[in-house]
């Protein structure tokens, strides 16, 4: 054994808009340290306090982690298991899949999976074997950010081709709409946004430390955004910000919209929004002098009327000119990995299924694993449903079925794999080389194996391999091994590197240059234009423009519910990290401190809150930057962990947003009165 000291550059593949260069640095063949890379542009050395926690202690420590292959003993839910041989678990499991093809149909077998990590193999490559399967896939995106993806395509024809984050330099005005990076992207809210030369302006009910920051917050009430920006197009339409020229070679529909723009006055605004129609006067002013760019968040979608708000906010560039030119553009999230020459139907293997899977929505989850008819068997991968997904109290009730058979692949025991038929340990980022390309930054960037996987451990890939080979399935797709497909990506990439000097580097930006989105101006909607009007909305049941609306204030005595990123989460990882758990203490709920005592509640004090679909015990914060009727309890914690054995999902209903049949997640409405 040698006593060298020696460093990995590698890459954080959490869902978080940072994509952190890392820096492991090994002592005597094992790792000493997990930090931030110092050479890399966001994380200059440093990690966020839940990384740099998790990632030295249980990420890497075997009495944290699933380290051998699981079968249950116990009843479900339990989570009481025997290990058993990754030989017998492949075999049992592919039996029993066998037999429910036979017998049921592969549509009865649902796959439910999403970004627990992002690395491309980890990601996209057990999707070969659910391709070939042909398997009910439960919609990834419905979980998280559906709406604003179908409104955008839409709008622009595409809502994953963002503004190159490089081009802030440029901007005189940045707007952060919906958007939390103190959370959700802590690097990008301490480095990118600290020293954009632009003015900040912040659009979020909530006083965030990245709202504190900001040269503009405004504040309104949740749900009320399409109506913001009507106000908006209403002043700079007013006041001449509007381009013309822009409208006329680009655009479709600004006829039809412009009539709406009369009525929605300021002072309009400011009753439909809570805010303050001299800000709304303000802000308009700071986006129409520009350049501008629009960073629309995924919390702003999660709304009953969350597409329509996409729609709406998606405007302010294609009415102003603010698209393709340095320092303009709009941003939601940067994943068109074409763009990086990334093949992710190669990844895939699309073609093994090509009319696509069947899907459905993960609101109808529970309600569809409550059916035998619909579903006879689960898998689950890189997803915590039983922690992230509403009707939590449904959801776990249709688990029980003891004829639902139920595979979970995960690094921890979590509370979705106590439901599990068989758990199977996945390998860490740290334990298998892999490639992660970044949906902020436009980069491309190496995983790199740092250490071997604890235990048993296996990566995704290796997994779904073993599976299909028990399968008896003889697609080569199925058997390519990871070394052949960073190759084959690295190759067809064309980027001069190869996996050896990419890992040297640890990140490269692609492209080299600063994009310049939309530079020219050919979009990808059917008319080639921006559609402020859109036939295909139209077509499939909507308004063909967006409309100036802002959902209704709770019903009396109920309070608006904003369940977002919270810093020391990263959604339902790091919740079983021991140090963070002491760090934060017990489930809270912020409100406003006279919403609190109209109900007398007390700081400290905890509080019952709930509404028809459940209820739970929080604790309660004060918090008077809050505005009335709105209340604050971050996602993230792990039901079993908790005194309640639930987390806040228990409370949301699954209603569907306008569009996408996605979560509204942040429209959902509660009591809360003392708790005995
Ligand atoms: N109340 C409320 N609920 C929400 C939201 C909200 O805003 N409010 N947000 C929603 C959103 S945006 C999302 S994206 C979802 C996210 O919800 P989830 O997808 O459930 O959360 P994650 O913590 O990202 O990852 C899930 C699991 O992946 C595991 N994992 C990590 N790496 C690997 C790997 O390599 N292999 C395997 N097999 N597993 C791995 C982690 O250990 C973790 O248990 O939650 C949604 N739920
Ligand atoms: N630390 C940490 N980082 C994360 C995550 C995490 O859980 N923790 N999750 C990751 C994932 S999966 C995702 S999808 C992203 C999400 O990250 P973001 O895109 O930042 O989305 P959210 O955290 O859901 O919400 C962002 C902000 O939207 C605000 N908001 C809620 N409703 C409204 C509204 O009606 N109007 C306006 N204007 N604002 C509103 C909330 O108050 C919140 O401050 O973050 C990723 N990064
Ligand atoms: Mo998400």
């Amino acid at each position: 054994m040698s006593d060298a000291t020696e460093t990995i550059l590698t890459t954080c593949p959490r869902d978080c808009y940072d994509t952190c260069g890392l820096m492991v640095t090994k002592r005597n063949g094992a790792i000493h340290r997990v930090r931030g890379d110092p050479a890399h542009s966001l994380a200059r050395g440093r990690l966020c306090a839940k990384c740099s926690v998790g990632y030295n202690r249980e990420w890497r420590d075997p009495q944290a982690r699933l380290t051998r292959p699981l079968r249950r003993v116990g009843p479900k839910g339990e989570g009481r298991f025997e290990p058993v041989s990754w030989d017998t678990a492949i075999t049992d499991i592919a039996g029993r899949l066998k037999q429910i093809v036979a017998a049921n149909g592969s549509q009865t077998i649902f796959s439910a999976h999403y970004t627990g990590t992002i690395s491309l193999l980890a990601f996209f490559f057990p999707m070969r074997f659910f391709h070939r399967l042909g398997v009910t896939e439960v919609s990834p995106d419905t979980i998280c950010n559906m709406a604003g993806h179908v409104a955008l395509n839409y709008v622009y024809g595409t809502s994953l081709d963002g503004f190159d984050p490089r081009t802030a330099k440029d901007a005189a005005c940045i707007f952060v709409w919906g958007a939390n990076p103190s959370a959700s992207a802590p690097h990008v809210h301490e480095h990118w946004l600290a020293e954009a030369p632009g003015k900040i302006v912040v659009i979020d009910p909530i006083r965030t430390p990245t709202a504190q920051a900001a040269d503009l917050h405004l504040q309104p009430f949740p749900g009320s955004d399409a109506a913001l920006a009507f106000a908006l197009l209403h002043v700079l339409r007013r006041d001449g910000f509007i381009d013309h020229d822009f409208i006329k070679a680009h655009t479709l529909g600004w006829e039809e919209l412009e009539p709406k723009l009369a009525d929605c006055t300021p002072t309009w605004g400011e009753r439909m929004t809570g805010v303050p129609a001299r800000l709304i006067e303000e802000a308009a002013r700071l986006y129409g002098q520009g350049p501008s760019l629009l960073w629309l968040g995924q919390g702003l979608q999660r709304q009953t009327t969350g597409g329509n708000v996409m729609r709406a906010c998606a405007l302010l560039p294609a009415v102003t000119g603010n698209i393709g030119k340095p320092g303009t553009g709009i941003l939601y999230l940067n994943w068109n990995l074409g763009q990086r020459h990334i093949d992710d139907g190669y990844l895939t293997a699309r073609h093994l299924c090509p009319d696509g899977l069947p899907s459905v929505s993960h609101m109808d989850l529970a309600a569809c694993l409550a059916d035998p008819a619909r579903a006879q068997a689960l898998i689950t991968w890189n997803i915590n449903i039983a922690a992230s997904n509403p009707q939590q109290a449904q959801l776990r009730q249709a688990l029980m079925r003891d004829d639902l058979f139920t595979v979970a692949l995960d690094l921890f025991p979590t509370d979705t794999t106590d439901y599990a038929d068989y758990v199977l340990p996945a390998a860490s980022f740290l334990e298998f080389d892999d490639l992660v390309a970044g949906y902020f930054q436009l980069t491309l960037a190496a995983q790199v194996k740092a250490m071997e996987p604890l235990g048993e451990a296996l990566p995704n890939q290796e997994i779904f391999r073993r599976l299909a080979r028990a399968m008896g399935y003889t697609e080569p797709e199925l058997y390519e091994s990871d070394t052949a497909i960073l190759t084959t990506l690295l190759q067809h990439a064309k980027l001069g590197e190869d996996f050896a000097s990419l890992a040297a580097k640890g990140v490269i930006p692609v492209p080299p240059e600063p994009l310049i989105q939309f530079a020219d101006f050919a979009f990808p909607t059917p008319s080639g234009h921006i559609e402020i009007a859109s036939a295909r909305a139209e077509a499939d049941g909507l308004p063909r423009v967006p409309q100036p609306l802002a959902d209704s204030k709770p019903a009396s005595g109920r309070l608006r519910l904003l369940s977002p990123a919270s810093p020391w989460y990263l959604n339902d990882s790091f919740a079983n990290v021991e140090k963070i758990e002491s760090r934060i203490g017990p489930a809270t709920i912020a409100i406003h401190p006279a919403d609190a005592s109209e109900r007398g509640l007390a700081e400290g004090s905890n509080a019952l809150v709930a509404n028809e679909t459940g209820q739970i015990t929080l604790s309660v914060t004060l918090d008077e930057t809050l505005p009335r009727g709105v209340a604050l309890s971050h996602k993230g914690r792990w039901p079993k962990r908790e005194d309640t054995r639930a987390n806040i999902n228990v409370l949301n209903p699954g209603h569907k947003s306008d569009m996408g049949e996605a979560t509204c997640v942040h429209s959902v409405e509660v009591t809360a009165r003392p708790a005995r």
